[in-house]
């Protein structure tokens, strides 16, 4: 019999990606995210895949109970709506997009996870695949609240593990590096100019590698839990630990010299 996985954030990017390889591989999808028309065309494309799809906003805790709550054979939930918004140091930034970050990758995750865990308790089965970022790790100008975010999103999953001892339902947390998809054009609002200039003369991962990722981790014999993964680019890597060297430098100068 077929598995089924729910993604949240179907309508672009990793999720997009995750929903046509898990379709390849006879899997059944539940797919999630606020852009319904990008649903319907992902539910074309992928036919008799497609189980349901749900017009949902992971912000509003009632509408994830009453959508997700009911469900009754998800085998995988893959919490992977997200967003980063803008790389203002932290004393310029909008507060609304603080808001919104936390809303969505740290409230919206956590309702997703509290509605369908029951289900997966029940019976015994299932997996939780959490989308974090190398941001949640490793610091950066402008992180801020975004990478806070994915720290929050690594520690929920190990203490899920913990809270799951006992049952036979897993946990992982992945934890992508530069990644090309609508993620900079939504960090920047919409910049094109600013978001191509993240991957100037980068390969960055692609969605698909995010996809063969989950695949891997999902398909691991039933016995093996992957607590945890972080990929990158090759051309991304760590840099030595800042250092103010001119005092007359403002911190904000010195953030925008940074090449991320
Ligand atoms: P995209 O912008 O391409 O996709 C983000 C997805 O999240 C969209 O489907 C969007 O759907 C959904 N989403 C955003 N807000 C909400 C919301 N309130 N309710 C429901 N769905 C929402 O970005 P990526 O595919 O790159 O990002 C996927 C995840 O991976 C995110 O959690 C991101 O933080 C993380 N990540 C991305 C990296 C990158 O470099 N690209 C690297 C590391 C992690 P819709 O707008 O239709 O609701
Ligand atoms: C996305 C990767 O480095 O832009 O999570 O924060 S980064």
């Amino acid at each position: 019999m077929s598995q089924t996985i729910l993604i949240t954030g179907a309508t672009a990017g990793f999720g997009s990606a995750c929903a046509r390889l898990f379709a390849h591989h006879g899997w059944q999808l539940i797919l999630a995210g606020r852009r319904a028309e990008r649903l319907q065309a992902l539910q074309q494309e992928l036919g008799d895949a497609v189980s349901a799809i749900l017009t949902l906003d992971v912000r509003d805790r009632g509408a994830v109970f009453t959508q997700l709550g009911d469900l009754s054979a998800v085998d995988v939930l893959l919490n992977n709506a997200g967003l980063a918004l803008g790389l203002e140091p932290a004393w310029d930034v909008d507060i609304d997009d603080w808001d919104t970050m936390i809303d969505t990758n740290i409230k919206g995750l956590t309702y997703c996870t509290r509605a369908l865990l029951p289900q997966m308790v029940k019976r015994n089965s299932g997996h939780v695949v959490n989308i974090g970022s190398t941001a949640g790790s490793w610091p950066y100008p402008g992180g801020n609240v975004y990478g806070a975010t994915k720290a929050f999103v690594e520690q929920f999953s190990r203490n899920l593990r913990a809270d799951l001892l006992g049952k036979r339902v897993r946990v992982t947390y992945i934890a992508p590096g530069m990644a090309e998809s609508e993620f900079s054009q939504v960090r920047f609002k919409g910049d094109t100019d600013k978001a191509a200039q993240v991957y100037r003369g980068v390969t960055p991962l692609r969605p698909e590698d995010i996809a063969a990722t989950v695949y891997w981790v999902v398909t691991q014999p039933s016995h093996v839990n992957i607590n945890a993964i972080e990929l990158m680019p090759v051309q991304q890597s760590w840099n030595a630990l800042a250092v103010q060297r001119d005092e007359n430098k403002s911190l904000k100068d010195r953030a925008a010299a940074v090449d991320r």
